[in-house]
């Protein structure tokens, strides 16, 4: 059926959370409960398709899916060509080679001639051979971390992320090999019929994350004050002032970058800045 788009996405794990929610705060919904393999949304054109990570890819690329959430990680490591064509913003984590605490390090070559315990045979495969590296891969598909302590490999390829999973198995992160996020991929030829509801689907997609980083603020401060506030916040357009009923105040109202704004709060309120909201935006529009 050409009229919907069919969207593969986790069926449980770190990313099917996220993918649920962002879905979500698209104003998509679904129908019909947890569990299901595949459910239809009944206000967007779309169907959802719930799969095993690995699997995403694969699916977007014999088309079985026109789109699918995945982290970026999966779709290197399994080599399907693609399009990235959204960075998410969650799932973030770093794919890295660690070694034992206890062990010197001095750069890529000390790799050589090691075993290696991986679920990332090809991307790691790759780095090795762009530093002209020899190294024996052990692939492994879960528990890469215990690898070095039961003897089974002298150094891991892992996902990280807060990186406590290596500290506790005695193992320091050397080198970062990738950074990933969550993505939103679709077929190399999407399908030209759908494009509509793609795009629809994107736009949504970028409203919500430019909420996600802006937040509204308000504020209020002596008339003479205004000008300088409105210097402090960097990239602040057009602010709307409010007199208030306290004559010679005003109160602004803005959207600003909320990592801007942390940097500029003790000079907001040495300017004589006064009850300071600073307030989420569910979706931005342009
Ligand atoms: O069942 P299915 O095959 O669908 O899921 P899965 O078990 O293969 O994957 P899942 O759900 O664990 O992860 C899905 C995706 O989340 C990954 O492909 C990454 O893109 C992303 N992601 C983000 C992570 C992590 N953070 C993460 N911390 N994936 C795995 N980890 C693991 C890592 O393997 C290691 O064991 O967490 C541990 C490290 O975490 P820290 O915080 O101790 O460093
Ligand atoms: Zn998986």
């Amino acid at each position: 059926m050409s009229n919907q788009i069919r969207i593969a996405i986790q069926k449980s794990g770190r990313l099917s959370e996220e993918s649920l929610k962002l879905i979500k705060e698209c104003g998509i919904k679904l129908s019909g409960g947890k569990g299901k393999l595949k459910t239809r949304s009944w206000n967007f054109s779309a169907e959802f398709l719930f799969l095993r990570d690995d699997d995403i890819p694969g699916y977007v690329y014999d088309q079985v899916a026109d789109a699918g959430i995945v982290g970026e990680n999966t779709v290197l490591e399994k080599g399907h060509e693609v399009n990235i064509i959204e960075r998410l913003g969650f799932a973030k984590c770093r794919l890295s080679l660690a070694i034992p605490k206890e062990k010197t390090y001095t750069g890529v070559g000390d790799f050589a001639g090691l075993n290696i315990a991986t679920s990332y045979p090809n991307i790691l495969n790759s780095f090795l051979s762009k530093h002209g590296v020899s190294a024996d891969i052990h692939e492994i598909s879960g528990s890469v971390e215990i690898a070095p302590s039961i003897g089974l490999a002298d150094a891991v390829c892992d996902i990280v992320s807060s990186g406590s999973t290596l500290i506790s198995n005695g193992l320091k992160e050397v080198e970062t090999i990738l950074e990933s996020e969550a993505v939103l991929v679709t077929h190399k030829n999407f399908d030209k019929t759908k494009k509509g509801i793609l795009d629809d689907l994107v736009f949504r997609i970028n409203s919500v994350q430019r909420g996600l980083g802006n937040k509204y603020i308000l504020l209020n401060a002596p008339n003479e004050k205004i000008q300088e506030i409105i210097d402090i916040l960097p990239g602040i357009k057009s602010p709307t002032i409010v007199p208030l009923a306290m004559d010679g105040w005003s109160s602004l109202h803005s959207v600003i970058n909320e990592d801007r704004f942390w940097e500029s709060i003790d000079k907001l309120k040495k300017a004589g800045a006064e009850g300071i909201l600073v307030v989420p935006i569910e979706k931005m529009i342009y």
